[in-house]
């Protein structure tokens, strides 16, 4: 059985970490446009710096959920028996792999990891950046931005991600409000493979009405319970 499952912000929400959209979200207090783009980070690279290294010195203090952990319980329930998990998640945190997860494709970057973009250099990176930063690799400064992918650049993995999208038997939506593309429109796709839908999620997402089956309340009780049906007997009843 290969599992493809999305996740967003919601799914680390109970970790204490702000999703986006919702009513206290980021973009109720920041302005997206100034902030997680290009143009905003030409600007104004202080200002994004600030944006990022707060949201960094927060996830250096989260600890995984209930539902990040039962996540990694599937994928290893799944290789077990010959099938795999694919998660793809929007998050840029890594609570996914704190959780348990041993594969994570993160095709909004990490927040854990900065760029060069004078080098290309992709680093680890756990401390506040600032634009007069040198790169560790070509000592240049001016050019060390979050590794993330905001809006108007290509998400990463894309390749993959509709590799694993097509051959997967299930794909499942976990914690996004579906606003967001490339990455909303997954569940189209899968619906046009013929593969069955779950979304799980606190409230409706804007996608709701495509998915085959729809389960809402917070992913730390509804993630784990569902990840106990999977592993007991296969795809859950319909709902
Ligand atoms: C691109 C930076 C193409 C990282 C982010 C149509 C097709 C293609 C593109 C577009 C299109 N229309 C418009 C576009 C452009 C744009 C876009 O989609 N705009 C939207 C606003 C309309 N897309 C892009 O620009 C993307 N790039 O398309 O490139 C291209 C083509 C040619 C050449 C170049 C490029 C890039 C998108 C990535 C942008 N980066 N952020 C960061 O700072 O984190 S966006 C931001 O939104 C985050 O990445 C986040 O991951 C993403 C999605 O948000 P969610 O995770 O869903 O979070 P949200 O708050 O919205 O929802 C939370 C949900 O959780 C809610 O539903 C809530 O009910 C639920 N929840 C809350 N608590 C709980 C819970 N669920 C369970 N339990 C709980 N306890």
């Amino acid at each position: 059985m290969n599992i493809f499952i999305l996740t967003g912000a919601g799914i680390s929400a109970e970790s204490g970490l702000g999703t986006f959209r919702d009513k206290d979200g980021a973009w109720s207090k920041f302005d997206p446009m100034k902030l997680a783009t290009p143009q905003g980070f030409r600007r104004a690279p202080d200002d994004v710096h600030h944006f990022y290294n707060m949201r960094r010195r927060d996830l250096l203090t989260a600890e995984p959920n209930a539902a990040h952990q039962a996540l990694g319980r599937l994928e290893a329930g799944l290789a077990e028996r010959g099938g795999e998990l694919f998660l793809c998640t929007q998050n840029i945190d890594n609570l996914h792999e704190r959780g348990g997860v041993r594969r994570v494709v993160h095709m909004h970057g990490e927040l854990l990891k900065a760029r060069c973009t004078h080098c290309g250099l992709v680093a680890e990176w756990h401390e506040d950046l600032a634009v007069e930063l040198p790169c560790p690799d070509c000592k240049r400064t001016g050019g060390m931005r979050p590794h993330v992918v905001w809006f108007e650049e290509m998400p990463l993995h894309m390749d993959e991600i509709f590799d694993a999208l097509v051959g997967a038997e299930l794909f499942v939506s976990i914690g996004t409000s579906g606003a967001v593309y490339p990455a909303a429109g997954f569940v189209q796709s899968a619906k046009h493979a013929g593969i069955r839908t779950c979304e799980i999620n606190l409230d409706p997402s804007e996608n709701a009405f495509v998915f085959d089956e729809r389960r809402y309340g917070p992913a730390t009780e509804l993630v784990p319970l569902w990840v106990d049906e999977v592993l007991a007997g296969g795809f859950p009843a319909r709902a």
